[in-house]
């Protein structure tokens, strides 16, 4: 998929679409933006429609008659059947709006785990997660005694899907895992690994915080049970994210968060609860923001899925190509083939906060540290890494600033 042809991807069309690129970070100089996968910019149109929504149609939703609260609704309502179709869900009201990945996850955690596993039973994860799908599962280890184990990484960063069908042999309930790596960018055989736990009986959930803005993500073709992911991180605002989950488990889950617009009716000592999707969106939710979210959408189809994929993917074949001229520099993850656009690296024994302040000195962003991943740092006997990514609006003259900015960075070390 990631390796096809590019046709009509005018990457400076796209460019002129997101006006942050624009901005000199330092003086004379165009931002070089390498941390999309921290979070991506954002074009005209997704800026506009919450502009737009703020100056025309903003209301509080599913709760007046008036003109603007059902336009506001509409409007709130169109951009979850735009994001459900984006994923392929069978249903719009599958998908639950959260804040983001983070809060998707720890609703699976606080609600169909808290409902379904007792002491002992057994969830697997994978060494390579982000905090987020790792900390809900120790938290709920502390609190009823659930059993993890992990699926192992691999010396070149990938599953050893070995390890993975070992511990399938012990009965687990749920199984847990990113579908892409933030740190080694590998893509992991998400398809492989859920038939395999529904094989055993297992439920899956899926972090799609990094594939579902970089290649087409089809729910049904997957036939993953839960899938979470962020709008910031696929050009779209902060602030809101997607539950996505399979209709029979949601609706056998009980509540979230206690509150209006979650609740059917409500009496002084009881509650009953709402229908799908609604159950599980206590109070006003981010309706600007959903807004938004609907807009990223219109614009990532607009480009095409595919076509990003595969123009991030020349991106990445060629900074991995000149990333390993440059001596003293070393990679993690797998090669182009297995891996999406992320390249995160050590350099000499150059600490890689210093390294990213002399790049942003050049207005080149990256990021440094553990990645929110502190664990697979830890497996690959590193504190931090420096992070580059790579998104649709990306070049390869950037990546050659960046080649140009290391070796700077070396000078100054020197
Ligand atoms: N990774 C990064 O710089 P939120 O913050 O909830 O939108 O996304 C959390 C998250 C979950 N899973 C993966 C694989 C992720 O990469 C992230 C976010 C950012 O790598 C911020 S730490």
């Amino acid at each position: 998929m990631v390796n096809q042809k590019l046709v009509g991807f005018e990457v400076k069309r796209i460019r002129a679409d997101f006006p942050i690129l624009d901005r000199e970070t330092q003086p004379g100089i165009p931002v070089i933006y390498l941390d999309s996968t921290a979070s991506s910019q954002k074009p005209i149109a997704v800026i506009e429609a919450m502009n737009v929504f703020y100056r025309r149609s903003n209301a509080n939703i599913h709760r007046g008659v008036h003109t603007l609260a059902e336009e506001a609704t509409a409007l709130y309502e169109e951009a979850r059947e735009k994001i459900a179709k984006f994923i392929n869900a069978p249903a719009a009201k599958q998908l639950i709006y959260t804040r983001n990945t983070t809060e998707s996850i720890n609703l699976v955690a606080h609600t169909w785990a808290r409902a379904n596993l007792k002491s002992g039973d057994m969830v697997i994860l994978t060494e390579m997660e982000h905090h987020s799908n790792l900390v809900p599962w120790q938290m709920l280890k502390s609190e009823r005694g659930i059993r993890l184990e992990f699926i192992t990484v691999t010396e070149e960063g990938l599953l050893d899907l070995d390890s993975y069908r070992s511990l399938l042999d012990q009965n687990p309930k749920l199984v847990s895992f990113t579908h892409m790596s933030n740190v080694l960018g590998t893509i992991n055989p998400a398809e492989e690994i859920i038939r395999l736990a529904h094989e055993h009986g297992a439920v899956t959930l899926v972090d799609g915080a990094q594939s579902v803005p970089h290649f087409g993500v089809d729910v049904q073709k997957l036939d993953v049970d839960f899938l979470a992911f962020s709008a910031h991180k696929m050009v779209g605002p902060t602030g809101i994210g997607i539950l996505y989950g399979k209709q029979d488990l949601l609706e056998n889950m009980p509540p979230f968060l206690g509150g209006g617009d979650m609740i059917k009716s409500v009496h002084l000592q009881e509650f009953v609860a709402n229908e799908l999707p609604y159950k599980f969106e206590a109070g006003t939710p981010a309706i600007a923001e959903a807004v938004g979210f609907g807009a990223a959408v219109d614009y990532l189809t607009s480009v095409g899925m595919d076509a990003i994929a595969a123009h991030e993917h020349e991106i990445t074949e060629y900074a991995l190509e000149r990333l390993e001229e440059v001596p003293g520099l070393n990679v993690f993850g797998p090669n182009s083939q297995d891996k999406g656009g992320v390249a995160a690296f050590t350099f000499d024994d150059l600490h890689p906060h210093d390294i990213a302040q002399i790049l942003d000195r050049d207005g080149i962003a990256v990021r440094a540290g553990h990645h929110c991943a502190q664990p697979l740092h830890e497996k690959f006997g590193v504190r931090a890494t420096t992070r580059a990514s790579f998104y649709l609006y990306n070049t390869k003259e950037e990546v050659d600033k960046l080649i140009e900015g290391l070796y700077k960075v070396k000078e100054v070390f020197n």
